[in-house]
């Protein structure tokens, strides 16, 4: 289980860093030995804010909300380059000037929230930590999305992928029934019937890109996320395929990433990307100590 919590939060880092960096990753998949000239993988937004959800759930033993968007801007402030989504820095700085993280700010730069991909690409700790309890799982993905995406596809965008990461976890069988009777919003249930519909034809990319989506919208991306995890049977694999289909790389890879990690461990993880991941040693210290913070919350 340790190597899985780990091994969940460095796939979020590698899928994010090899798909925000999507020609060198094309270029890898035409050679597959060619990565001399690969130097460092660099993350970006959405492993950033993983590691901020991760290290609000340790120091607070579990979703502390206040606390989460104090770390959210925290980090932020520390790194402000690191490739955030249009809008949350502005939450951000709106909290900072004394607003509420109640306020539902997003809805303020979007009609009816966010529904941005932003606040699933994050929530890949909450799947690990409430792997154990689909409610109080559910329950924590959408307090934690409604800080920046509180329209209703972000927050079930965000479930989803959580519960993806809990199920991957968990080693479970029966993972698209149990997604299915997880979810509550209609697209995500078509989506997902597609998912079964396309695993047996992965190689129709266009056909997988027009029906699931490739962009930065939560219900574009998400599924898709799953779908790549599903229709591949290694880490690799799985992210180079992710890579392949083009559009909002970076988090699609790095969602896909969260789930392919948490099933198959640091060991599934390739050695030669790990050899070039920022923070390496950091993100294995995180994966252990959410592991600890777990077996106190049992
Ligand atoms: N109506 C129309 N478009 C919308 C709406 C809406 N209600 N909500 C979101 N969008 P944002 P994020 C579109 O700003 O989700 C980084 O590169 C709109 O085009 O909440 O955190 C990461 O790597 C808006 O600009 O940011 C991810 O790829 C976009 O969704 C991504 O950004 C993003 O919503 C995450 O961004
Ligand atoms: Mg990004």
């Amino acid at each position: 289980m340790e190597s899985k919590f780990i091994g969940c939060l460095l796939g979020v880092a590698l899928g994010d860093s090899l798909g925000a960096r999507r020609e060198g990753a094309l270029s890898i998949l035409d050679k597959p030995n060619n990565f001399k000239d690969v130097i460092s993988l660099n993350y970006t937004d959405d492993t950033a804010m993983t590691i901020g959800l991760a290290e609000s759930l340790i120091e607070k033993n579990g979703l502390d909300p206040e606390h989460l968007a104090r770390r959210f801007l925290e980090n932020y402030e520390k790194e402000p380059w690191r490739g955030y989504g249009p809008g949350p820095p502005t939450i951000f700085f709106s909290w900072k000037r004394g607003a509420s993280w109640q306020d539902e700010l997003d809805k303020k730069i979007y009609p009816g929230g966010s529904f941005g991909n932003g606040s699933a690409m994050r929530v890949a700790p909450i799947g690990l930590f409430y792997c154990d309890s689909p409610e109080q799982l559910r329950q924590a993905a959408y307090l934690s999305s409604r800080l920046t995406h509180s329209h209703p596809l972000a927050m079930e965008g965000a479930a989803l992928l959580a519960y993806a990461v809990a199920l991957a976890l968990k080693e479970d069988q029966d993972f698209l029934d149990k997604l299915m009777a997880f979810v509550e919003q209609d697209i995500y249930k078509l989506k997902i019937n597609k998912i079964k519909y396309f695993l047996s034809r992965k190689d129709n990319r266009r056909e997988i890109v027009r029906e699931l989506g490739h962009g930065i919208e939560a219900f574009n991306s998400v599924p898709t996320a799953i779908f790549c995890f599903l229709a591949n049977p290694t880490f690799e694999e799985a992210i180079l395929y992710a890579i392949s289909l083009g559009g909002d790389t970076d988090t699609i890879a790095a969602m896909c990433g969260a789930i392919a990690g948490a099933r198959y461990g640091l060991e599934g993880l390739p050695e030669k990307w790990l050899q070039r991941i920022e923070n390496r040693n950091y993100l294995t210290q995180l994966g252990q100590r959410l592991y600890e913070a777990y077996l106190r919350s049992k």
